[in-house]
């Protein structure tokens, strides 16, 4: 499972005490299993989940300590953070590239003003060295200029606002290392594949896809007829974009906060790439009713073709070991299907 090996990643990794983790953002996809593994890892009480809203799922209060957090609210973090003991924030909180583009503001200043709150608290740390600061990037750093495959050392030049955030994380960050001494780290995420609800992004179509296949396959189990409603896909099927599993995300991102400094704070990293009408094949080799109609978003589909179709990420190989296990569309389909145990 995605816990134990993310176990056995840290316990191989350079953490040399037992860290204590402030999450923002947490009720998000990643967050919600992130914080889960984190707390399994590391303790119940080594991490503090917090986002603006409540979680949907109980076991995140159950499990351990949850504050209301607005990241927008720099006295707010820092003052969690110290109370949490935090050697590490993980900030999470960001909104997506298409809900971005309906509210830009909004994105600007979760984006930026939340990270540089996140990123002094991490400096002026009551007490100690400056705090660890893990916090995701994107493909969306990338635009029409990156070309087709890119990688750390194209071109950034966004067309979202939700890229212009990340940009700027991933500068403010290295700026921060540089001057203060700040533990920076981040990775260029591509589309996360889990059968979750997505959050407003342009690659939540592969997990709506999969949650339906999922869902036929439940109703086939307990002997429900099947409605022969198609599948909606809000891009055109043949959109080539770079994506990761949930597992080796959780997993390779455990791994990669865990090693000891590495040269670079930020690195592209990817598993596989397909299109939507790829990742239907895949899926038709267990359900073959499984029907999909294409009927592209304008917004979302923009987003798509000014990002590349798929990531260079050698360096992410050769310095920390980024190595994921998914890199077919096939066996991603099986492991989501059948072996995804965390996110129901
Ligand atoms: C989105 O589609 O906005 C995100 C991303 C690629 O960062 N999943």
């Amino acid at each position: 499972s995605s816990s134990a090996s993310a176990a056995s990643a840290a316990a191989s990794g350079a953490v040399e005490r037992m860290p204590k983790f402030l999450v923002t953002g947490s009720t998000g996809q990643l967050g919600v299993q992130l914080v889960s593994l984190l707390r399994s890892t590391f303790g119940a009480a080594s991490t503090l989940a917090t986002d603006v809203r409540l979680p949907t799922d109980q076991n995140m209060l159950n499990e351990g300590p949850y504050a209301f957090l607005d990241v927008t609210n720099g006295d707010a973090v820092r003052r969690l953070a110290d109370q949490h003991e935090a050697t590490h924030i993980v900030h999470l909180a960001s909104l997506l590239s298409a809900v971005g583009e309906a509210n830009p503001e909004l994105a600007l200043r979760i984006g930026n003003e939340g990270t540089k709150n996140v990123l002094e608290a991490a400096r002026d740390c009551e007490g100690g060295s400056p705090r660890t600061v893990y916090a995701p990037s994107s493909i969306a750093v990338f635009g029409p200029s990156a070309g087709k495959v890119a990688g750390d050392k194209s071109h950034l030049m966004p067309s979202t606002v939700y890229g212009i955030t990340k940009v700027h994380l991933e500068l403010l960050g290295a700026y921060y290392r540089k001057k203060y001494g700040v533990d920076f780290r981040s990775l260029r995420y591509p589309g996360v594949v889990s059968a979750t609800p997505g959050g407003g992004g342009t690659t939540d179509w592969s997990m709506d896809m999969l949650m339906y296949a999922r869902q036929m396959l439940s109703d086939k189990a307990a002997g429900k007829t099947t409605t022969a409603i198609p599948f909606e896909c809000f891009l055109k099927k043949d959109t080539f974009l770079p994506y990761v599993s949930m597992d080796d995300t959780l997993n390779e991102t455990v791994k990669f906060m865990s090693a000891s400094q590495p040269p670079q704070c930020t690195y592209s990293v990817t598993g596989l790439s397909f299109t939507p009408e790829q990742l239907h094949e895949s899926i038709r080799r267990h359900i073959p009713e499984f029907e999909v109609t294409y009927n592209p978003c304008a917004v979302r589909q923009k987003i798509a073709d000014s990002w590349p179709d798929s990531c260079e990420d050698s360096a992410a190989r050769r310095d920390w070991s980024w190595n994921p296990a998914v890199s077919t569309a096939d066996a991603l389909v099986d492991q989501i299907l059948f072996h995804e145990d965390a996110d129901d």
